[in-house]
């Protein structure tokens, strides 16, 4: 994981609506950790916390947040209304809920209204992966390290697909 010597170093937040989310949302920490991105992780709830969400938003931009990657599930207006309080890049993942598949989580973080932007991503912990890689893709425009990281993860990955043997006989 990446280490923080202080908060001015943190580069990323990762939000989560509830402890419940965590399964899907360590998928973004555990990349973010891959790539050597400094992030904080909390617990941050739109309807349980009102308060505590404006404070952070507002803080974002002050200790030099360049995103925030916020999870939630169900009516989830956690990423939304970070995106109110901040110009901070807000990367939206829906949690996939028990009762709609987190159809729900999905339609409540991408249908903002025009000038609020939250960029979304797929339900669940494909995107909470993608949402950090998009992250560390801003960052790797201004940081060397993270984009030879970068480079190096996308040519693995290609060349991996590229090693697959073909299915004989199919
Ligand atoms: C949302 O409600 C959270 O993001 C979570 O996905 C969902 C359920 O929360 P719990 O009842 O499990 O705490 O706010």
């Amino acid at each position: 994981m990446a280490r923080v010597t202080s908060v001015q170093d943190v580069k990323v937040g990762v939000v989560m609506g509830s402890r419940s989310d965590f399964e899907t949302m360590k998928a973004a920490l555990d990349v973010l950790g891959e790539f050597g991105v400094a992030f904080e992780a909390r617990v941050l709830s739109a309807h349980r916390t009102p308060r505590l969400l404006e404070a952070y938003g507002r803080r974002a931009e002050e200790i030099g947040l360049r995103a925030i990657i916020a999870g939630a599930g169900g009516a989830a207006h956690l990423p939304g209304m970070l995106a109110a309080f901040t110009r901070v890049p807000v990367l939206g993942v829906p949690v996939q809920s028990r009762a709609l598949h987190g159809l729900d989580s999905l339609l409540s973080i991408v249908q903002m209204p025009g000038g609020v932007p939250v960029a979304t991503f797929a339900i669940g912990t494909a995107g909470a992966r993608n949402a950090a890689l998009f992250a560390t893709a801003m960052l790797a425009n201004e940081d060397e390290t993270v984009r030879a990281r970068l480079n190096t993860f996308r040519e693995r990955q290609t060349a991996e697909v590229l090693g697959n043997p073909f299915f004989e006989g199919y």
